[in-house]
Formats: C-alpha cells, structure tokens, sequence
C-alpha cells in the first residue's frame, strides 16, 4: 500500500491532528539508472527521477496534495491556479477527491492536450486566458486577494513544502544526496523545493553533503539567466513557458548558496535531450523535464568533468502529457501495409 506523502511524511510536513490525511498514490516515484546518457556524457552514476509517474502525471501532485489538505483543514470550499497545464491537471484531480470547487486559469493558445484533457475530465472549471501564463497569474492573485477561494500555485507555501519531499526520497534511495541534481525551471517553485529539502535533510544528518543545484530555463523564456523578465516567453516546451518566476528568488537562493547554476538551453538542444530519453532510456518524458537532461548534455559537450559525479536528473511529468509534438517526430519507421504476410515481410526486410 503506497502510503502518500502527507502519511509518509507527515513529521516533516506542516500537518496536525485536524489536517485530513489522504492519498491518490502521490510521491515514491521511481529513480532509475541511466543506460547510456551516462555513457555519453561521461558520467558513471546518472539517475532518473520519474515524476511523471505521480497520478495526475507530474511532480506538482506532491505539493498539491498539502495545499489541498491544509484548504480543508480551513474549510476552504473553492480552489483557483494558474498554470501552464500541469498544476492545473493536479489541483482538479484533488480538487475532485475533495469535492471543491477547483478552477484553473490556462493560457487560451499555449497548453499541451493532454493536461487539458485532464482538467476537463477531472471536472474543473476552465478559464482560458487570452495571454499568457504570467498573465493568468496575475489575474488570479488579484482574485484571490478579493474573494475567499484558495490560491493553489507555489506562491501557496504547502505546496514548496510537500514539494520537498522528492529531495527526502532521493537521499533515501541513494544513502546521500547527489553530487548535481538537473531540474527544469519554469515558474521556479520546484528548485526552490528541492533545495529546502536538501537543507533540511542535511540539518536532520540525513545526509553529509549537497548538491549543486543546476536549473534550466528555456531559451526563449530564461528571465533568471538574463536577469530580467521576459516579456513574450516563447519555448516548445509550453510547461516552462513563464517569463516572470514567481519563485525567482527562491532559484537564486539554491544556485549561490549550492554553487550551482542557472543556465538556458534552446528549443533544440530540449528536443535532442527528449528523444534521447525516450530512445536511449526508454523513458517518455515530456519537453520541459527534458531541459535537466539537455542541460548536463550541454555542460559534457563544454568539458566538465562529470565521471566521478553521481547525478539526478529531475524528468518531471509524462510525455504522454504533450501528444501533439510527440506526435510530430520523426518515425523510424512508419507505413501502411494490406494485412498480409508477403507484404509486410517485403517492408521488413524478411525473405
Ligand atoms: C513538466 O503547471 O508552472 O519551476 O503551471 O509542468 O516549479 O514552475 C509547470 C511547471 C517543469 C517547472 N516541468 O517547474 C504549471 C507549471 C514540468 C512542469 C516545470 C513545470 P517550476
């Protein structure tokens, strides 16, 4: 029986006796080691976070399941986000488990199918915004300041807390923390997670050591890297599509304090990482969790010297989030035959 995060967790978390403890199967998600990304970049122990494999299909269940918990502990009746897909897919899961009334904002042009597809099922109410998810953000900061429906973003403290928790099971699984934990870096309340749960976890004698924390932006939407934000974020990978962190100090807080790094990798440099992935490791991933992995490809190719290091690299949502551009590579192979046994031995080559 999986246990949860708010049960597993529960002496780390900010939970007490009136916190309503429940599970959709959130947290003890696989680490899994690499094949042949290690081999290629030079690293002899590369690991694999799979939070896609939460059940609304990414990381952001972690956190939602406290935020949504403390909401019923204060008898919240209504939950509001913004988000680029993902947070919207796992507060309207919650959302239904606790019978709320959930409404996610999403931008109108820029959010992948499946997690729309979620949402609807789920049952949420869905505002499409005519911008983008800065935009959406902003109007739902302004409506919950007037009105009495929790905000469940990771403005919302509980979810950074129940986030956490992922740096708890990597220590766990590897006995210490990794020498560089990858992670994307979108609206930047992910990094700001895992590096309080490493702090956290060091200060309990969890672990001796820390990671270097090392976020990517993409490209087109890397506010931090440029130290500015970006007004008209563009990026394939729609997940990390923000050009506002609201978490922007929390990711330069673990940068400087792990002597890590911020850094951007293009569109491009995302699509090799996620075919790699799903070539190379037979992991499906989708475009912003496959920023951690383009990332450590792009410092290997600049020379650092990675062997003796062991890294995580944070994949964190499913790749069936985002059907429409998985859809869009380039088969191996790929064609129409009759059912009959002649012709598809002459198509594969069998005689
Ligand atoms: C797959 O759902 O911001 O840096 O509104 O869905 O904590 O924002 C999603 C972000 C990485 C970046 N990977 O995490 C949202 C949303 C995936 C994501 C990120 C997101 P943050």
């Amino acid at each position: 029986m999986i246990r949860g995060v708010l049960e597993r967790y529960k002496s780390y978390l900010p939970v007490n006796e009136k916190t309503p403890m429940f599970t959709l199967g959130e947290g003890d998600t696989p680490l899994v080691r690499s094949k042949t990304i290690s081999q290629e970049v030079g690293c002899d122990e590369l690991y694999f976070k799979l939070e896609g494999c939460n059940p609304s299909g990414s990381f952001k269940d972690r956190g939602m399941v406290l935020a949504v918990a403390k909401a019923m502990e204060e008898g919240g009746e209504s939950i509001v986000c913004a988000s680029t897909g993902n947070t919207s897919a796992s507060a309207a899961a919650y959302g239904a488990y606790c019978g709320l009334e959930t409404t996610v904002f999403v931008p109108k042009n820029n959010i992948a199918r499946g997690k729309l597809a979620q949402a609807i099922t789920y049952g949420a109410r869905i505002i499409l915004i005519d911008g983008n998810f800065d935009d959406a953000l902003k109007v739902v900061r302004e409506l919950t300041a007037k009105h009495p429906i929790i905000l469940v973003n990771s403005l919302n403290p509980y979810r950074i807390e129940g986030q956490k928790t992922a740096s708890f099971e990597i220590i766990e699984d590897l006995g210490t923390a990794p020498d560089y934990l990858f992670i994307p870096v979108g609206n930047a309340g992910n990094i700001t997670a895992y590096w309080q749960g490493f702090v956290e976890a060091r200060n309990m004698e969890w672990t001796a050591i820390l990671p270097k924390m090392m976020g990517f932006q993409a490209e087109g939407a890397a506010a931090i890297v440029r130290g500015r934000p970006i007004a008209k974020p563009e990026t394939i990978a729609s997940a990390i599509r923000v050009g506002n962190p609201a978490s922007w100090d929390g990711a330069v807080k673990a940068r400087d304090e792990s002597n890590g790094t911020i850094d951007s990798v293009t569109d491009e440099e995302i699509m090799e990482a996620y075919e790699w992935i799903a070539r190379k490791e037979g992991i499906f991933c989708e475009p912003a969790s496959a920023a951690s992995v383009a990332g450590l490809i792009k410092l290997s190719r600049n020379g650092v010297h990675l062997k003796d290091s062991k890294i995580v690299c944070v994949l964190t949502g499913t790749g069936l989030k985002d059907p429409d551009l998985a859809s869009s590579m380039e088969p191996v192979f790929m064609d129409e035959y009759p059912p009959q046994l002649e012709a598809v031995e002459r198509a594969l080559g069998l005689h």
